[in-house]
């Protein structure tokens, strides 16, 4: 009985089913009324009583046997049915998940989309940049703060390479190469050598714009941000002006919305104010004109920058900024219907 049962243990081990028919001819073999197994199991009543935990215990080990290769080999053609697609066709297909734009690619298409509508084109330029068309064409002192190792991460400690800090570079770009008018929108990456917080981040994203021609003035800026503010968000938005400075506008202004959450009465998103701000502008300075080779007594200009992530948290209530980066698909996905 004890080389029965080795033998049949020899078989279980080798045993390998190349169909589904031919493992459960294999079951029928060993555990079926007339199988070997079955066929020990009736030999068992007669073993000596003292032999008979031994035995018993054989017997059970060999049966484990045969049902765990029941289910190995099953579960190998279960899973070549599904690679070969022989598996039940009738079955539901798996609905494919559609990915979704990234929200700070849809608010820059968005804010693009506006100024295309009022003429202006797009243009790029290089993230890696020099000292001049990044602050000394923009009339930015010797002496800034921006120009600091502290804010501006220079490449390899050269002070004319560097990762801009704004897109502004881009519209110094067009200056130099194209004649007014320029109506010129410049979205991109911009670099700060900043401490990662939910308020800051050392990369994020821009969209400069720059009106050049003759005769431009202030009220033009005004109302062409009015215009841009209501297709944006909403068309009761109601926009003021705060004065402000920047080295490469004279004057500047800060632009504020109204608070769409509560209607400009005050909530926790405006701090109460009712109003947000949204971007930073001003009549291009003479000298930042002249640099780029424009005649500052024929030609004025407007420009204005705006940071996308500031606009996209407004728009979408998004409360810390490190959700733009950490690419968490339970974020990302809420942007799904929104085209
Ligand atoms: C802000 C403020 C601003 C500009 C950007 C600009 C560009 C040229 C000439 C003059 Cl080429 N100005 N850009 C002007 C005013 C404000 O951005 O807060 N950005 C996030």
């Amino acid at each position: 009985m004890r080389e029965k049962i080795e033998q049949l243990k020899k078989n279980i081990e080798q045993f390998k089913a190349d169909t589904l028919q031919q493992l459960e001819e294999f079951r029928v073999r060993t555990l079926g009324k007339k199988g070997e197994l079955t066929a020990i199991f009736e030999e068992f009543k007669n073993v000596a009583p003292e032999q008979k935990k031994e035995f018993g215990r054989l017997l059970n080990e060999v049966k484990n046997l045969i049902l765990e290769k029941l289910k190995s080999q099953k579960e190998s053609f279960d899973a070549v049915e599904t690679v070969s697609g022989i598996a039940d066709k009738t079955l539901p297909a798996n609905a494919d998940s559609i990915g979704s734009r990234h929200p700070i690619s849809l608010a820059k298409n968005e804010i693009l989309e506006i100024f295309a509508r009022l003429g202006f084109t797009v243009a790029d330029g290089p993230e890696i940049e020099d000292d001049w068309h990044v602050f000394s064409a923009l009339n930015f002192p010797p002496d800034h703060p921006a120009r600091d190792m502290q804010d501006t991460f220079f490449i390899e400690q050269n002070p004319d390479i560097l990762l801009r800090t704004h897109t502004s570079s881009i519209q110094v770009r067009v200056m130099e190469k194209q004649k007014p008018p320029i109506r010129v929108v410049c979205p991109g990456r911009v670099f700060r050598n900043e401490a990662i917080s939910a308020r800051a981040h050392c990369i994020f994203h821009q969209v400069e714009g720059l009106y050049i021609d003759k005769n431009v003035s202030f009220a033009d800026m005004k109302q062409t941000l009015l215009y841009f503010a209501r297709e944006m968000f909403g068309e009761n938005t109601k926009i003021r002006l705060r004065p402000s400075f920047f080295p490469f506008t004279e004057p500047s202004a800060e632009m504020d919305v109204s608070c769409k959450i509560c209607g400009g009465k005050g909530c926790n998103i405006c701090k109460h104010t009712g109003w947000l701000e949204v971007l930073g502008c001003g009549i291009v300075d003479p000298n930042v004109l002249e640099a780029s080779g424009i005649n500052s007594k024929e030609y004025t200009g407007f420009a204005f920058g705006m940071g996308i992530e500031r606009l996209a948290m407004l728009k979408w209530q998004i409360k810390d900024l490190r959700l733009y980066f950490e690419n968490d698909v339970r974020f990302l996905e809420q942007f799904q219907s929104v085209i």
